[in-house]
């Protein structure tokens, strides 16, 4: 058998690309409460308490913080999760995804 993605990768010796990454990012806003923002943060991203508080804080205070790195898709899935949990309580909290180099 030949002729398969696999096959002709095994033949040639080559090895796939990796994967362009892509940056969640969670920006600060002024209406969105402290613990709702870490809440989501552990739910979506799976960040423990710690880890979800540190990237609200920096979010807070410097009105970014990069959340985590993802393949394309699923970066954008949980950005825009993340982004719709807080638009369903009325809240302006905003997720974006940008590619890393
Ligand atoms: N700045 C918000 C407040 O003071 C809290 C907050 C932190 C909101 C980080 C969004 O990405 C954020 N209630």
């Amino acid at each position: 058998m030949s002729g398969t993605d696999l096959n002709d990768l095994i033949e040639t010796g080559m090895k796939p690309a990796r994967p362009r990454l892509y940056r969640v990012v969670l920006l600060n806003d002024d209406f969105t409460p402290r613990e709702f923002v870490v809440s989501v943060l552990k739910r979506v991203f799976g960040l423990s308490r710690d880890q979800a508080n540190g990237v609200m804080i920096t979010a807070h205070r410097k009105g970014v913080c990069v959340v985590a790195v993802f393949t394309r898709e699923i970066a954008e899935t949980k950005a825009t999760q993340a982004t719709d949990m807080g638009a369903r309580e009325g809240y302006p909290l905003r997720f974006l995804t940008e590619p890393e180099d």
